[in-house]
Order: structure tokens, then C-alpha cells, then sequence
């Protein structure tokens, strides 16, 4: 196996998703962490985990000071100051997040500097400068390269190729800047590694998350409110807390909740991503949206072109719709296929995919495809899926 290669020991144990429950958040270097334990312990299990060392040599170090704080000069220099910037405002909630605006990053800094001079700390309506795409917008400012461990992914491998919007971002934050509670898009998984500063996360394990709903199914907002922490303890809810610090990773499982604040000036890069370990959850996510899509229309059944009004409610209240998830899986089984049939070479940022790996990245899409099938009730779809399905079946038998 060459030293940059992503590859698995053994695909045959993986034949069905499995998930563990866990006592605590382990923490590694990345020494002590190949990519096939990474994959074995945590990836496939669903599990977070928190990595040492992995920033270490990224240009981004330049970003703090001497005195381990944000060196705002040097973002002043490196980054395209009139460029405009996604906003949130932490004091202001519209519907289930904090209100979004935007603004030029020149004037982001200048706000910031002037907090970092404040000696009184006013949280009120603090600024933070979140869900960034920083990559896209400079994309000849190389501050970092995807870790090995993050490199089987779907949903940026997909929108790259396609030259859509990617889920590659950076965050930015005055100290006492937040987010809350929450599971992300598509029911993906997420990582994030601190550059610098502090963040706080609180996770609780996949349907715990139901014994904090109200009576009309709502999540709360914010778990740090008094009822919220009430009940956490009444209903004695799991939850784990992992303070990060500069330099380390967290690795954010598939449909885990979690709130998370910065306690200093905080900057993150973060990642959203699928691939074979997940897609599964990604596939439920999206199915259980479309039947909520179906009950809120159910009236309307009868209608002309009811099931293509469906998938048009799906794309924008979920952002992926059958059409999309399908052409995803052709294209990363696509890339597969011609490692396998033609010895092609497939390079996920600096590695290479490896045979082993490919051969369980097919299994997991015909898996998946085989449940797609036979709950799509659009023709057009279930042909093609059919015919993936046969095309990764004369490769695998
Ligand atoms: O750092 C934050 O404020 C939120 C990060 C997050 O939710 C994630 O990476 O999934
Ligand atoms: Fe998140």
C-alpha cells in the first residue's frame, strides 16, 4: 500500500451498517490512528472522535499570533477583503437558526478587532462569520488539505466534478459565539478542526435527541436553557461534552445533535461529507423527508404531475431530491468502476482510492440502491437504478 493511499484492510466485514454504543469521546494523535482504524472504529460505527495533530503543517498556522491568538493582520493581508461573507447573528433566532445577513469581510475583521479591544464584554447580537465557502471564493489560497481520514467524500468529490456548491466551509467567531442545537444537512457527517481557540461541543447519540421534543415534535433551540437542562437530567438523557482546542479535530457522526460554542476568539475549518459508511443515513434522511412531503400534501394527490411537485417540495425544503441522491451514486460509482474494470487511478485530494476500498464503496451503493428501488416510484429513476444496479453487479461477482 503506497503511503498516500485510502485503503480498508478488509471489505467483507462491512456487509451490513453497524453501530456501538460508546461510554466516552476517545482521543488520538495521528501517529497512533491509521486511516483503516479511523474507518473500523469510528466511521463505519458512527462513533466521534477527537484527533491530534492533524493541522499541524497547514499554511493556516499563519493565522495565529505569537501570543496564541487570531493574528487579524495577517487575514487582513491573505484574504479579499471586499468579498461578502455569510453572517449569523447569535442574539436573533429566525425559525429554527440564528438571522443571517451578510457583509463585506473587510468590515467582519474591523468588527472583530473592535471586540478584541472592548475590555467590557457585550454578548448581545455578537457577529459570527459562519458557513463560509473560503476555499471556493480564493480557491489559489491553499490554507489546508482535507485529512486522510475525510478524503472518501461523496458529496464534495460529486460537487466539485460538477462545479456546484460544495460543503467545504470556515467558520469564524468572537468569543461567546454559538450554534445551536442541531444535526446537519442531510443527515451527514461532519468535521471540524480548530485553528485557533476553543469551542465547547455537547453531543447527544442519535435518538436521544426525541426525549428533549415538545409536544408538537419541536427540538429546543438552545439545550443550555434551564428546562432543557432540566429535562436532560429528568430523562437522563446521554449526552457527551468535548471542549476542542487549537489544533484538534472532531469528527462529527451521521444524525448525532449537537449545540457548540466558542469560549475565546475561535476559527474553524469544517467539512460536511457522505461516503459508503453513511450513505444509508443519508438515503433514510432523505426518505423520511419526502413522506413527510407527502402528508403535508396529501390533499392534493390526485393531481397532475403530484409526484414531480414532490420532489420539487423535497429539493427545497431538504436540498436533495431522488434525481440528485441517484446521480451522486452514479457518480461516484462511475469513478469506482474504472478503478476496478480499467486500472484507472482515482485521486481523492492527495490519495489515492485504494481496490479494497472501491470494491466496499460498491457494495454500499447497491445496498443502498437495492432499498432506492423499491421505494422510487418515478419510473425514469428506477431504471437507471436498475441499471447501475447490473453494471456494479458484473463488476463484484
Ligand atoms: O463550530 C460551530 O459553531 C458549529 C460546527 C458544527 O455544527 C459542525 O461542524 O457540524
Ligand atoms: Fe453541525
Amino acid at each position: 500500500m503506497c503511503e498516500n493511499e485510502i485503503e480498508i484492510e478488509n471489505y467483507d466485514k462491512y456487509k451490513e451498517p453497524s453501530f456501538q454504543f460508546v461510554a466516552k469521546i476517545e482521543e488520538y494523535h495521528i501517529n497512533n490512528l491509521s486511516y483503516n482504524d479511523f474507518f473500523d472504529r469510528f466511521m463505519v460505527k458512527n462513533i466521534p472522535v477527537l484527533i491530534n495533530g492533524i493541522a499541524d503543517r497547514w499554511e493556516c498556522q499563519n493565522w495565529i499570533d505569537s501570543s496564541h491568538l487570531v493574528n487579524i493582520e495577517y487575514l487582513r493581508q491573505k484574504i479579499d477583503k471586499t468579498q461578502n461573507v455569510p453572517i449569523a447573528n447569535c442574539g436573533k433566532v429566525y425559525y429554527n437558526s440564528h438571522e443571517k445577513s451578510e457583509m463585506q469581510f473587510g468590515a467582519f475583521v474591523d468588527y472583530w478587532t473592535n471586540k478584541m479591544q472592548q475590555n467590557e464584554c457585550d454578548s448581545t447580537n455578537l457577529l459570527y462569520l459562519k458557513d463560509w465557502h473560503l476555499r471556493r471564493s480564493q480557491p489559489d489560497y491553499q490554507f489546508y488539505t482535507t485529512p486522510i481520514y475525510f478524503a472518501s467524500d461523496w458529496l464534495n468529490e460529486y460537487c466539485v466534478e460538477k462545479r456546484i456548491d460544495d460543503y467545504r466551509f470556515v467558520y469564524m467567531g468572537p468569543k461567546g459565539t454559538w450554534t445551536p442545537f442541531h444535526a446537519d444537512v442531510f443527515s451527514s457527517f461532519s468535521w471540524s478542526t480548530n485553528i485557533v481557540g476553543t469551542k465547547k461541543w455537547i453531543f447527544l447519540p442519535p435518538q436521544e435527541e426525541d426525549k428533549l421534543r415538545d409536544n408538537l415534535g419541536n427540538l429546543p433551540f438552545d439545550i443550555d436553557e434551564e428546562k432543557y437542562q432540566n429535562l436532560i437530567h429528568e430523562k437522563n438523557v446521554r449526552s457527551f461534552e468535548v471542549i476542542q482546542r487549537a489544533g484538534q479535530t472532531v469528527f462529527v457522526p451521521s444524525g448525532w445533535h449537537h449545540q457548540v460554542w466558542n469560549l475565546e476568539d475561535t476559527i474553524s475549518v469544517n467539512h460536511n461529507w457522505f461516503n459508503g459508511c453513511n450513505i444509508h443515513c443519508i438515503w433514510n434522511a432523505i426518505y423520511a423527508k419526502y413522506k413527510d412531503v407527502l402528508r403535508e400534501i396529501d390533499d392534493c394527490k390526485d393531481m397532475d404531475g403530484f409526484d414531480e411537485h414532490c420532489q420539487l417540495m423535497l429539493k427545497s425544503d431538504f436540498g436533495l431530491d431522488f434525481q440528485m441522491f441517484l446521480d451522486i451514486l452514479e457518480c461516484v460509482a462511475t469513478n469506482r468502476l474504472k478503478i476496478l474494470q480499467m486500472s484507472c487511478e482515482l485521486m481523492l485530494n492527495e490519495s489515492k482510492l485504494g481496490r479494497k476500498h472501491s470494491i466496499y464503496d460498491l457494495m454500499s451503493i447497491r445496498r443502498v440502491l437495492e432499498d432506492f428501488y423499491t421505494k422510487c416510484i418515478l419510473e425514469n429513476l428506477q431504471k437507471s437504478s436498475q441499471a447501475l444496479i447490473l453494471e456494479i453487479n458484473q463488476v463484484l461477482r
